[in-house]
């Protein structure tokens, strides 16, 4: 056994495994819920799909064949994708996406251990189905943490109609405000499962994931202490809680410590929680339960009551220590929902909601030169932020919308420095407790008309999405790109790669030149639009000042100065905006957001 746990920051890697799948990609139906039979997307002519378990340092190497009839794409979420940016898969920006009928084969290594999940990345696929659970283990943790089992625990929101299907709906004309459809139920372990055989007097690991579209998980084990121990792959100090929330922590693993007797069996319940839902059909169960059976023969304590606990997201002390640093680099992300000049509902970042260039990113970094710098070349629709080599560099998320968001980063886990409602105020300094050893996930849970302030190294080149988790939210726009340390890029990860060649002009993107396809500056026939509602407002004026703020490197007291004005103008162009779309009978603004 190795004598130090890597979750601890020191790697030593004693054997590593290749494991190799086949997955076949198709439509297959189920029934997970018991109400409804629906098509699904499964593996294999399966569906659940098996989840993927690894040890830490493994490769796990898919052969994706795509018998569907539209294109799909896979993203293992949580992996950093060092030196193998490509295989990140998400869908024009560092992949073109498979076509029907073709194959395309990822490589995803495993450097760190913890709970991470394989999912779609294209068209909301998720929801389908496309979705398994991608575990890391490392064999120094059960010592560690003296569990003799590790259970697993997916909680996911159910829909009955496609999500293509409820997307069109929900970007169609009725609804202005931007309502996300309410699922018709919940699932555990993608049915009704979570059946946990255990034993007097041992200690036992759950690992949750939720793979939700939108709904918030709460889970609470009666008569049973939940010791929280790992979220999104971080391991912490332990947290002793009576439940766990799981919309911020994304990803989470705890510890409970079975009963002296086996005399009695216990409910491990999970309750999606109706705030997060614009409607609640009384048709709608929202309470689910697993079980810690100890014997099968005798009955179920009674439920007993448990209060919703929530943790900041700031008081999670990660085992591993990176100290905290000031950064090198700030950059803003305003995030909102707004209708469009097009009658549509959009999710925007900085004004602007995102549609996939004709070029993939990545492909873009590689093929400019040296204008890869520039954010320009990746197209008015893109929302590119262009951030150095080897920086720290900051990042403040403003939600001026309602709705919460879970924003989620690839290719890095970040540390939080802020987490709050209300305005983000720049001259405030980080917290003292956060100076030494700041919390890290890759999920972070934005609240409504609040702020987060999140800080990574960029020692990771690439292009990496930064998007709301919500699937509608993500689907219909509330996405940015970090484009890290272009020309690093460009001198370490070598091009044309083949396995992009075959599926990329079936796939309907062109593979060099900037987000238009041309080259140098000329972007003629790059996606444009729709666009925020022009009432006359400067809104050109504010889309110039978001690029000079995230082109530039601006030492602190600028960074100060431009976030407040940034922040400020779009709140006046906003009120302004929403005071003259709520005419009449429009009061969907206001409503969707209960
Ligand atoms: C694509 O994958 C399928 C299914 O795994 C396999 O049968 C087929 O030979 C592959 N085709 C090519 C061109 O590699
Ligand atoms: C960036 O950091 C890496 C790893 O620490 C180092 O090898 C490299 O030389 C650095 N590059 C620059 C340009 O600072
Ligand atoms: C997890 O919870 C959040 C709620 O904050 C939800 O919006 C998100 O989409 C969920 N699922 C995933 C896979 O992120
Ligand atoms: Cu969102």
């Amino acid at each position: 056994m190795r004598s130090l746990l890597s979750i601890l920051g020191v790697l030593e890697l004693v054997s590593s495994a290749t494991i190799e799948l086949n997955w076949d990609i198709g439509y297959v139906n189920a029934n997970p819920d018991g109400l409804f039979t629906r098509r699904v997307i499964g593996v294999n002519g399966k569906w659940p799909i098996d989840p993927i378990i690894g040890s830490i340092g493994d490769r796990v190497i898919v052969h994706a064949h795509n018998s569907l009839d539209v294109k799909t794409s896979l993203h293992g979420h949580g992996l950093p994708f060092k030196n193998t940016q490509i295989y990140d898969g998400a869908v024009s920006v560092n992949h073109c996406g498979i076509p029907p009928g073709y194959n395309y084969t990822y490589t995803l290594d495993l450097p760190e251990s913890g709970t991470y999940w394989f999912h779609s990345h294209s068209m909301g696929q998720y929801p389908d189905g496309l979705r398994t659970p991608l575990l890391v283990k490392d064999e120094t943790e059960p010592v560690f943490y003296k569990y003799s089992d590790d259970f697993l625990l997916t909680l996911s929101d159910w829909y009955h109609t496609p999500a293509s299907v409820l997307m069109e709906t929900m970007i169609g004309p009725l609804n202005p405000g931007g309502s996300e459809p309410t699922p018709e139920s919940g699932i555990l372990n993608d049915g009704r499962g979570g059946e946990f055989r255990v034993t007097p007097g041992e200690t036992y690991r759950i690992r949750l994931i939720n793979t939700s579209t939108m709904a918030v998980w709460h889970v609470s084990v009666d008569e049973h202490d939940m010791t929280l121990i790992e979220v999104d792959g971080v391991h912490i100090q332990p947290k002793k809680l009576n439940s766990i929330e799981l919309s911020p922590a994304q990803r989470a693993s705890f510890l409970i410590t079975a009963k002296d007797t086996a005399d009695m069996n216990y409910y491990i319940h999970a309750q999606m929680d109706p705030d997060y839902f614009d409607v609640v059909p009384d048709t709608l169960q929202l309470d689910y339960t697993a079980s810690l059976l100890y014997n099968d023969g005798t009955t179920f304590a009674p439920a007993s009551k448990h209060s919703w606990d929530t943790v900041s997201d700031l008081d999670l002390v990660p085992l591993h220590e990176l100290p905290y640093q000031e950064p090198e680099e700030t950059h803003v992300l305003v995030s909102d929902i707004m209708q469009m000049d097009d009658g549509s509902a959009r999710g925007l970042i900085n004004g602007v909601t995102f549609v996939p260039p004709k070029v993939p990113t990545i492909l873009s970094m590689l093929t400019t030169g040296d204008l890869a710098t520039n954010p320009e070349i990746y197209g008015p629709q893109s929302n590119p932020v262009v951030l150095g080599l080897n920086k720290t560099v900051r990042v403040v998320i403003a939600n001026k919308h309602l709705d919460a968001h879970p924003f989620h980063v690839h290719g890095h886990k970040f540390q939080v420095l802020a987490l709050d409602e209300g305005e983000y105020d720049p001259s405030k300094p980080v917290s003292a407790h956060l100076t030494q050893n700041p919390s890290r996930r890759d999920t972070v849970n934005v609240p409504g008309f609040g702020h987060a302030v999140i800080q990574f190294y960029t020692d990771n080149p690439g292009a990496w999405p930064v998007h709301c988790h919500n699937n509608w939210h993500m689907m219909f726009g509330m996405m940015a790109v970090f484009i890290e340390a272009p020309l690093q890029l460009q001198k370490t990860l070598a091009f044309p790669f083949d396995t992009h060649n075959d599926i990329c002009g079936a796939a309907g993107f062109m593979m060099s030149g900037n987000a238009a396809g041309n080259e140098g500056l000329d972007l003629t026939g790059a996606p444009y639009g729709p666009r925020m509602i022009d009432y006359g407002f400067h809104a050109k004026g504010i889309i110039a000042l978001v690029f000079c703020i995230i082109s530039a490197i601006l030492g602190t007291a600028s960074i100060i100065y431009y976030s407040r004005a940034l922040i400020k103008a779009f709140d006046a162009q906003q009120a302004e905006q929403r005071s003259l779309l709520v005419t009449g009978d429009s009061d969907e603004l206001s409503e969707d957001e209960s």
